[in-house]
């Protein structure tokens, strides 16, 4: 057999071998992202009033209001959607006296909350206005109210508390992002006792006045039994996403990392991210826009560990709301946001 004969079939021999390779290597499906046109002021699920904080959980319907003011049911085929002309989701939130002017209430089957008590002593207007809140308020089922007033140095910069349940004992904590006047925000978490409201753990404050933190999620991220909570620190300015978990000895950092923003300067919105098993491996992941809004990530800390799961396509602002929803019913999620771009976006792992 010639050399070149032998050379020719070692070649043929490798090529098989690669194209073996590429057939048992599984190629990771990009996103399906599926659009429709349309100016969306604002996206919702079917349940209000929620507990104030993305938690593990898809919503079986979702609704957009429309610029215009008019409100649809987002109907999702294959291939595209479509929106059916619909009443407003939820009852016309109920207003308590003495509440935040644009405050909202939170609520589980223990407890109704809310913010109150306005001050207008920190000048920062980073949720629309100027005026924020000094107490936090509970009633619960059996009807007693609670009542918790912070110092004079710190205002509630805030339009809601989350009710999320962090150190297991079946009861939610109550979390509010508290701001000191000469320090900036902390994540303030409180817990209901026999005697009233009071303070369980809190992080440290930013460190400078005018710098801001916004919850984006709650959810056992890791698998390791415990909830996390996950917050951005400054998300107007090269936001930072930061993970702890409560503890005996206070919220402890299990993670950090650069790059994401879930709130837009001046704006009352608060929910631009969601808790989804994006990968179906049983633990809850993480989706939130970059720091320039105009691409939603999705991270996972499973095991401990922090990853990309997914890297959307680069696009135009996202500006409403990241609701995690299964709309076609297959038991596998979808997340649904408005653009900038008048696009209503529904995108599929
Ligand atoms: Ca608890
Ligand atoms: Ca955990
Ligand atoms: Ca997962
Ligand atoms: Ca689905």
């Amino acid at each position: 057999m010639s050399l070149a004969l032998l050379a020719l079939l070692a070649l043929l021999a490798l090529l098989a071998l690669l194209a073996l390779l590429a057939l048992l290597i599984p190629v990771r499906a990009e996103p399906a992202e599926t659009t429709h046109q349309a100016c969306v002021k604002s996206v919702a699920g079917a349940q209000v009033p929620g507990r104030g904080i993305a938690t593990p959980g898809l919503a079986k319907q979702a609704f957009i209001q429309r610029c215009n003011g008019t409100w649809a049911r987002v109907l999702a085929g294959r291939d595209r959607l479509s929106l059916k002309i619909s009443d407003r989701p939820a009852p016309p939130e109920t207003r308590i006296p003495g509440m935040l002017p644009d405050g909202e209430i939170t609520q589980t089957r223990l407890f109704k909350t809310w913010l109150s008590g306005t001050t207008g002593i920190y000048r920062h207007g980073i949720l629309g206005d100027p005026i924020e809140a000094s107490a936090i308020n509970v009633l619960t089922g059996e009807g007693r109210k609670f009542e918790f007033k912070i110092s004079q140095r710190s205002v509630f910069e805030d339009l809601r508390v989350r009710l999320i349940d962090l150190n297991g004992d079946e009861k939610e904590e109550l979390v509010a992002i508290r701001s000191y006047l000469d320090a900036g925000a902390s994540l303030s978490v409180f817990a209901l006792g026999a005697d009233g409201i009071n303070l369980l753990a809190e992080t440290p404050p930013i460190g400078l006045s005018y710098r801001w933190l916004n919850p984006a999620g709650a959810a056992d991220s890791d698998g390791d039994g415990n909830i996390e909570i996950a917050i951005v620190e400054t998300p107007h300015i090269g936001g930072i996403l930061r993970v702890y978990q409560l503890g005996p000895d206070g919220l402890r950092q299990e993670h950090e990392a650069s790059g994401f923003s879930n709130h837009r300067m001046g704006s009352r919105l608060l929910d631009m991210s969601a808790v989804v098993d994006w990968n179906g491996d049983g633990i809850p992941d993480l989706a939130l826009p970059d720091a320039s809004r105009r691409r939603l990530l999705v991270v996972g800390f499973a095991d401990g560990r922090f990853s990309y799961l997914s890297k959307m396509t680069r696009g135009a602002e996202i500006t409403t709301r990241i609701l995690a929803t299964d709309l076609d019913g297959d038991g596998k999620p979808e997340l649904l946001h408005g653009r900038a771009d008048n696009t209503l976006v529904l995108i599929r792992p």
